[in-house]
C-alpha cells in the first residue's frame, strides 16, 4: 500500500491550520508541518488537530526552504504540498495520487484547466502568471496551463532526483534574521520560486510532469506573505537560471513504487 505524505509550510496560521488538517483524506499516512516561526498557537491548534502530526521548526527561511525541509524529512513513497491557509481544497489530492499511481513523476495543480480557477488571483497576479507560464513553456518545451502555484505532488524518490537536500544543506542563516514581511530569503529556491524550480527541474531531467485541475480558494483568515512584484521576479529568474544549469544528473529510479 502506498504511503502519502502532506507536507504544509506554515507562518502564523492558527485561524486556518485546523480546517486544512480537518479536511485531510482518510488515505494521507503521514502530515509534516513546517513552521517558520510562527507567533501565534499555530503548532498547538495544529496538535489539537491531529496529535500525530510531526513538526519542524525550520532553521533557513523562507517558504520555499519550509517545503524543501518537509519533502526531504517525509518517509512516505509520495507527498503532496499543501498551504495552511485554505486556500488549497485538501479533497483535490485523491486526483493528484491517481495521477502519481498512473505513471506520472510530479503532478501540479493547475487553475487553468477546465474545473480549475482561483478566487485568489489579483489582476497583478493573474498577468504575472500568465507571463511566466508562457516564458516557462518556451523555455522548456512544455505545455503547462498555470505555473506559479504551489499546490503539487510527488513521488520521494524525485526529491532526491531534483537535489532539493542540496538546497537546504547548503545554507542556515538564522531565523533572526527573517522577522518581518518584507525580508526574502537570499538564496533562490528558499522564497516562494520553489515551485518553479521544481517544475523547471523536472522538465530538465524529463520527467513526467502531469497537470490535474485545481480551484484555489481566498485564504480564509489573514493576510499573504506574498509579495506579487517582487517574488514574481524571483521567479523569473529561477525560470532562467534553471534552463541555465546543467541538466545534471542523479538517476531516476522508478522500480521501487509502489502500484496502488
Ligand atoms: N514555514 C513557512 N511557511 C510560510 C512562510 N511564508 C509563507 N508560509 C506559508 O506558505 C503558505 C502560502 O503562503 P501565503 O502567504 O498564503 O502566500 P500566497 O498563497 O502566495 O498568497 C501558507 O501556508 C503560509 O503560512 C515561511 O517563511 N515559512
Ligand atoms: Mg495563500
Amino acid at each position: 500500500m502506498t504511503s502519502i505524505g502532506v507536507v504544509i509550510p506554515a507562518l502564523n496560521e492558527e485561524h486556518n491550520i485546523g480546517h486544512v488538517l480537518d479536511g485531510l483524506p482518510a488515505m494521507v499516512t503521514e502530515i509534516i508541518l513546517v513552521d517558520g516561526g510562527s507567533t501565534d498557537a499555530t503548532i498547538a491548534v495544529a496538535q489539537l488537530h491531529r496529535p500525530e502530526i510531526t513538526v519542524i521548526h525550520q532553521r533557513t527561511p523562507g517558504k520555499g526552504a519550509a517545503m524543501a525541509v518537509g519533502m526531504v524529512a517525509s518517509t512516505s513513497d509520495l507527498v503532496i504540498l499543501l498551504d495552511a491557509d485554505c486556500s488549497m481544497n485538501p479533497a483535490e489530492i485523491p486526483s493528484m495520487v491517481e495521477a502519481l499511481l498512473l505513471g506520472a513523476d510530479v503532478v501540479k495543480g493547475s487553475r487553468g484547466l477546465p474545473g480549475g480557477g482561483s478566487t485568489d488571483f489579483t489582476w497583478v497576479r493573474k498577468s504575472g502568471n500568465t507571463v511566466l507560464t508562457q516564458v516557462a513553456n518556451l523555455l522548456y518545451r512544455t505545455k503547462w496551463t498555470d505555473f506559479a502555484y504551489g499546490y503539487f505532488a510527488l513521488w520521494a524518490d524525485v526529491v532526491s532526483v531534483l537535489e532539493l537536500e542540496k538546497l537546504i544543506a547548503e545554507e542556515s542563516h538564522p531565523m533572526t534574521t527573517s522577522r518581518g514581511r518584507r525580508h526574502r530569503p537570499r538564496k533562490l529556491g528558499h522564497g516562494f520560486e520553489i515551485e518553479a524550480l521544481v517544475f523547471c527541474r523536472s522538465a530538465r531531467r524529463g520527467l513526467q510532469v502531469v497537470e490535474v485541475s485545481s480551484l484555489e480558494d481566498l485564504r480564509r483568515h489573514g493576510t499573504s506573505n506574498l509579495l506579487a512584484l517582487q517574488d514574481g521576479i524571483r521567479v523569473g529568474i529561477t525560470l532562467l537560471a534553471e534552463r541555465l544549469r546543467s541538466r545534471a544528473s542523479i538517476p531516476l529510479e522508478r522500480t521501487s513504487r509502489p502500484t496502488s
